[in-house]
C-alpha cells in the first residue's frame, strides 16, 4: 500500500509518541506536533521515512493555525490527522478540585482538539478525501467519581466525531474514534502531578494496556479498506471491564 501523510498532535510522548513510531514504517510522512520539540527530535530521528516537526501547543490558536499553514508544500495534503494530545489534570471532587485544572483540561483536550481539526479540515474537503481520528476514552462514555471534567471533556470529544461524521458525510472523510481504559504511560503522572505513589496505584496488580496497544490498534483503523469506517474503536485492557470495575489481583 502506498504511504500516507499523517499528523499527529501530541507525538512527544505515551500513545502518541507509539503511533509515530508504529506509523513510521518508511512509507508513510509523518508530521510529528507537540510541545517538546527536543523529544520531538530525538522521536524523528529514531523514525524511518519522512519526519515533519512541528512545535506548538494546541491550545494557542494562533501558533495552531501558523504552525499547520507553515508545512511545506509536499506535505501539505495531510490523509490523516490523528488528534491526540490532551492530558488529565488532577482527579479531585467537584467542589475541591482546581478551577485552572479543569480550564487545563477543557483547553487541550476539547478546545485544541477542535482548533486543529478546523486548521486541517479545508484541506480535506477540497480534496474531498482523508481521515480524522481522535483520542477519545472511556472516561468519554462513563463518568466515575472525581471524573468531572475529564469526563465532560471526552464526551465532547465524542460529540464533536459524531458531529463532524455527520457534517463531512458528503466527503468521503473518514471521522473516528478511539476510546482507551487504562493505558501505562505518563498520563496518570501527569494527572497526579507527579505524585508517583498515586500514579502507580492506578495500574497496581492489573496488567494495563501499553501505548502500543492502542497504536497498533491506530494502525488498523487506517490500513482497513478506504470504504470501511471504524467509526469507534473501544479498546481496554482485559483486567478492566468499565470505567469502574477493575480485576485487581
Ligand atoms: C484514560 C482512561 O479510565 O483514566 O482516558 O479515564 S481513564
Amino acid at each position: 500500500m502506498e504511504g500516507k501523510i499523517i499528523l499527529i498532535t501530541g507525538a512527544s510522548s505515551g500513545i502518541g509518541k507509539a503511533t509515530a513510531e508504529v506509523l513510521g514504517d518508511g512509507k508513510n510522512k509523518l508530521i510529528i506536533c507537540g510541545r517538546r520539540k527536543d523529544r520531538l527530535e530525538k522521536l524523528r530521528s529514531q523514525i524511518n521515512g519522512e519526519v515533519h516537526i512541528l512545535n506548538f501547543d494546541v491550545r494557542d490558536k494562533k501558533s495552531v493555525f501558523d504552525s499547520i499553514s507553515s508545512i511545506p508544500d509536499k506535505l501539505k495534503n495531510i490523509d490523516v490527522l490523528i488528534n491526540n494530545a490532551g492530558n488529565a489534570h488532577g482527579m479531585d471532587l467537584s467542589h475541591e478540585a482546581n478551577l485552572d485544572d479543569w480550564d487545563a483540561m477543557i483547553d487541550s483536550n476539547v478546545k485544541g482538539l477542535i482548533y486543529v481539526t478546523k486548521a486541517i479540515l479545508p484541506i480535506m474537503t477540497k480534496r474531498n478525501e482523508g481521515q480524522i481520528i481522535n483520542m477519545g476514552s472511556i472516561a468519554g462514555f462513563e463518568v466515575y467519581p472525581k471524573g468531572n471534567v475529564y469526563c465532560a471533556s471526552k464526551f465532547a470529544v465524542d460529540a464533536f466525531t459524531k458531529g463532524l461524521r455527520i457534517d463531512l458525510n458528503k466527503f468521503n472523510i473518514r471521522v473516528c474514534a478511539i476510546h482507551p481504559g487504562l493505558v501505562e504511560t505518563e498520563f496518570s503522572m501527569v494527572r497526579f502531578k507527579g505524585d508517583l505513589q498515586k500514579s502507580k496505584k492506578v495500574y497496581k496488580d492489573i496488567n494495563p494496556l501499553n501505548p502500543f496497544d492502542v497504536a497498533n490498534a491506530i494502525n488498523y483503523m487506517i490500513n482497513v479498506p478506504l470504504r470501511v469506517t471504524i467509526s469507534d474503536l473501544t479498546i481496554l485492557a482485559t483486567d478492566q471491564a468499565n470505567a469502574t470495575i477493575i480485576n485487581r489481583k
